[in-house]
């Protein structure tokens, strides 16, 4: 009886950290002109380090109006993300992003199909239909990370004491990291500009690894 109660204890204080603290800051990003983004809510910021597990928590992407919406997603490892097509005509979500590549194949309205994202990373999602079609998924490892709000501010809670690096990333200006100290209790803060400014699109691949043909028919 004894021993089972020591177990008890032990499993307990794994579960409760030693102590933590809030990260908050703001981001920006700026463009070529060295103005504001308009889109700094799809900025993320998270923090590395921290071994605490995440939760899988399922998600959706719809395809409406040949736009995956959300643009931006963010998941914890082992997450199922779903991929609801919404337009009557068809899509093929796909990605080649390292060990989260993946191909739905073509479907549409009102059928949907779903991918589990097994590793971190950022992953680009588009469609091997239409090319203008782009959006991603990031996957974490830990639970601590944050969407950046319209006016650039984020906040992530309970990350435990340590000092982690926090990185901020935006797709066209790509990341920034820094180092902080989160401490016992209260909060440690980051700000972070992201250069936008020297983003070119450029064309990308369809699923073939070719390029897309010219004159969508659809
Ligand atoms: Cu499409």
């Amino acid at each position: 009886m004894r021993k089972r109660l020591g177990i008890v204890v032990a499993l307990a204080c794994a579960a409760a950290p030693a102590g933590a603290g809030t990260v908050r800051g703001k981001v920006e990003v700026l463009e070529k002109d060295g103005k504001k983004a308009q889109d700094a809510a799809d900025a993320v910021v998270w923090v590395e380090g921290p071994t605490s597990r995440v939760k899988p928590a399922p998600a959706t992407v719809t395809m409406k109006n040949k736009t995956f919406e959300p643009r931006v997603t963010v998941v914890g490892v082992g997450s199922s993300v779903e991929f609801p097509n919404q337009d009557g005509i068809f899509h093929n979500v796909f990605s080649v992003s390292g060990d989260n590549r993946f191909d739905l194949e073509l479907y549409k309205k009102p059928k949907s199909a779903s991918k589990v994202f097994e590793h971190p990373g950022i992953v680009r999602i588009y469609c091997n239909i239409h090319p203008q079609m782009s959006g991603f998924v990031l996957v974490r490892d830990n639970p601590y990370w944050a969407k950046v709000a319209a006016d650039g501010s984020f906040s992530i809670a309970s990350v435990p004491a340590g000092t982690w690096v926090v990185k901020a990333w935006h797709e066209r200006a790509g990341e920034s990291a820094q180092s902080v100290q989160v401490s016992e209790s209260g909060a440690a803060e980051a700000a972070f500009q992201l250069d936008a400014s020297k983003y070119k699109r450029a064309p990308h691949k369809n699923k073939f690894g070719k390029d897309y043909e010219v004159g969508e028919k659809y």
